[in-house]
């Protein structure tokens, strides 16, 4: 109820505001970019995700291909389940636009991302980038960089696709199956739950908490990263995958955890991977860049199965 109540303003907010919010309106024939937003990254993260709407007044057109300073090429990506695990691929034929539609490219869809990056984005920048269409031609637009956790900038909570009220992403990820109250045990069956298929079964070490905050170590099928939960309601969720980013106190911050809940479970988690065998914490570290799963604050997106190199 109280979640219903909290999106409702939120829409309501937003609808009253939305040129307030987003100034950045792009046109190019009967196309308009509106809401163009990155995240910011992590110290050393090399990819960023960057999402917008496309409003097309016009006849079906396609996003074919998009460029930036600040990344030595930008592709435009989907993101999908595949066998139980949420993956991310390539469109090398780029993003159909429909005729008379809304097209969103949003967390846990379609998405543009910007590869090797030199200068990570940091929140309150602005990221310029050429998307071009098939037809209509190209179009310079700029990325407002929103906080490393996710969500638009300058917005507390939720974004545009509650107004669209689709949260199917929300719906398959966010669970609110009663936990047990040890951590050690919820938080692996929370994400073998929703991770692991018959082929390819999940681990979960370590599991270090901190307050609400816990960071949990993955691996299936030669692949691996580590998970930042949150609890809420007695239940935790996902926050974000990331790699050697969770390792770092002043990451956590950037991702909303307070100085002393960062420091001391970055500390937890340095003394639990400790004994661990090298080649899982490879795993752990070869997860790149940090993704959405769960949250109020963004929707959901997910990358569990780390970058495709
Ligand atoms: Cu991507």
């Amino acid at each position: 109820m109280i979640r219903n109540f909290v999106q409702l303003a939120t829409v309501i907010v937003f609808l009253a505001l939305p040129r307030m919010v987003f100034a950045q309106e792009f046109k190019v024939g009967d196309i308009e970019i509106t809401q163009p937003y990155a995240r910011a990254m992590l110290p050393g993260a090399k990819v960023g995700g960057g999402y917008l709407k496309v409003i097309n007044s016009g006849s079906a057109d396609r996003l074919v291909s998009a460029t930036a300073e600040r990344a030595a090429s930008v592709q435009l990506h989907e993101m999908k389940m595949d066998g139980g695990i949420m993956v991310m691929r390539e469109l090398k034929t780029g993003i159909a636009i429909p005729a008379n539609a809304i097209t969103a490219l949003k967390p846990g869809g379609y998405h543009v991302m910007f590869m090797n990056v030199r200068q990570p984005f940091k929140e309150g920048e602005t990221v310029k980038a050429t998307l071009t269409f098939e037809k209509a031609g190209p179009v310079d637009v700029e990325f407002m960089v929103g906080p490393a956790a996710g969500g638009m900038p300058k917005m507390n909570h939720d974004d545009q696709t509650s107004l669209h009220g689709s949260h199917a992403d929300h719906a398959t990820m966010t669970g609110s199956d009663p936990v047990s109250s040890d951590p050690q045990q919820a938080i692996p069956v929370k994400l073998k739950a929703m991770f692991e298929t018959a082929g390819k079964p999940l681990t979960v070490e370590p599991v270090v908490v901190k307050g609400d905050w816990a960071i949990a170590g993955w691996a299936q099928d030669g692949r691996g990263g580590r998970a930042l939960l949150k609890k809420k309601d007695a239940s935790w969720s996902i926050h974000l995958c990331s790699g050697d980013g969770l390792k770092q106190a002043q990451a956590l911050r950037m991702m909303g955890l307070s100085e002393n809940d960062a420091a001391a479970i970055a500390a937890k988690l340095a003394e639990a991977e400790k004994g661990m065998a090298p080649e899982k914490l490879a795993l752990f570290a070869s997860f790149e860049g940090t993704v959405m799963v769960e949250g109020d604050e963004a929707n959901a997106g997910h990358q569990h199965g780390g970058h495709g190199k």
